[in-house]
């Protein structure tokens, strides 16, 4: 199929041609490639701010709140919220859908939920694609959303400018996820539902954590604390927002994170066209001969993968 005309679509502001383009992408069709290489042409780069935490932090709350201040300030937003956990495809998560709902209806926001489509790119190839397509479509500002579940989640946050790492008070797991390397990927932390009993405890433990880091390379991570809820400590989350943007936005810096980003993607490229030339043609019975060989001690799986790489860069 040929989806250029979604990607040229897009690129004009049609919303329809977006949601379609990114059901493509999402399932992988054939000649989604080239649809995104228009959409690549048309990016005009929006700012991409990560939020991330594990599931009921406040996350989808903080999202709306801020898209709300992005507007104010007559920002066009796109939303992406990623749950690898979740089981649905390209459809919302209910609760997210009501909340979000007097969002939905503002032409000037686009709200796009994301499962385990599970095509062979994964899942962190098929985010950084939709927020191409929600630049291209004119978003000025890209939020995504997604629950804390190990590389997947790490991968999604590589592709923000902003990363922000939420907690809540008494989940007793702000050491545990920052283990789980979280840490690479935080530009802030904030410690959300500061209405509920042990917020500062949560946040000190969180600081103490930090302090533990001596070489942060110019930007230690704040600890801010808010009440998506209520609307307690927002501005300052914004304020440290927009001055960690500010920050990443310096010439020689911005170049050296979306560097990173770019080689990561191409790296993440060609292994899955690797795959996709082995699977497509590699004759199976010739791989199932390969396989039998190793089973039976025969060649060793170094031999093995040699013999099939050789064929796939031939
Ligand atoms: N007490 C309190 N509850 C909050 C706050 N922010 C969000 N919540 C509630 O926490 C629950 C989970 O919020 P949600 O935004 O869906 O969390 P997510 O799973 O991280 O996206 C909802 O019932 C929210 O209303 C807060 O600041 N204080
Ligand atoms: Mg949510």
């Amino acid at each position: 199929m040929n989806y250029s005309t979604l990607a040229k679509g897009t690129l004009k502001g049609d919303r329809k041609a977006a949601a379609r383009l990114i059901s493509v992408v999402e399932d992988e069709e054939e000649g989604y490639r080239e649809a995104m290489k228009i959409v690549f042409c048309g990016t005009r780069g929006a700012g991409v701010l990560g939020i991330t935490g594990a599931p009921g932090v406040g996350k989808s709350t903080l999202v709306f709140e801020i898209a709300k201040s992005f507007r104010k300030a007559g920002k066009s937003v796109g939303i992406v919220a990623v749950d690898p956990t979740s089981p649905l495809t390209g459809g919302a998560i209910l609760g997210d859908r009501i909340r979000m709902t007097d969002l939905s209806a503002d032409p000037g926001v686009f709200i796009r939920s994301m499962g385990s489509r599970g095509g062979t790119g994964g899942l962190s190839l098929q985010t950084s694609n939709v927020i191409r397509i929600l630049d291209a479509l004119g978003c000025d500002e890209i939020i995504v959303e997604t629950v804390g579940a190990g590389q997947t989640q790490v991968d999604i946050m590589g592709m923000a400018d902003t990363v922000v790492v939420v907690t809540m008070p008494g989940t007793g797991d702000e050491v545990q996820s920052i283990k789980a390397g979280l840490l690479e990927i935080a530009d802030l932390y904030l410690v959300n539902k500061m209405d509920l009993p042990g917020a500062m405890n949560t946040a000190s433990d969180l600081k103490s954590m930090l302090d533990l880091v001596d070489d942060w390379k110019g930007w230690k991570p704040p600890v801010l604390l808010a009440s998506a809820s209520t609307g307690r400590g927002l501005d300052q989350m914004l304020e440290f927002i927009g001055r960690h943007r500010a920050w990443i936005s310096q010439p020689e810096r911005f170049l050296e994170r979306r560097s990173r980003q770019a080689r990561k993607e191409i790296y993440d490229l060609v292994t899955m066209e690797v795959h996709r030339m082995i699977e497509s043609k590699f004759p199976s019975v010739k791989l199932d001969a390969i396989v039998r060989d190793v089973v039976q001690g025969k060649l060793s799986p170094y031999e093995a993968a040699e013999k099939v790489a050789a064929f796939a860069i031939r």
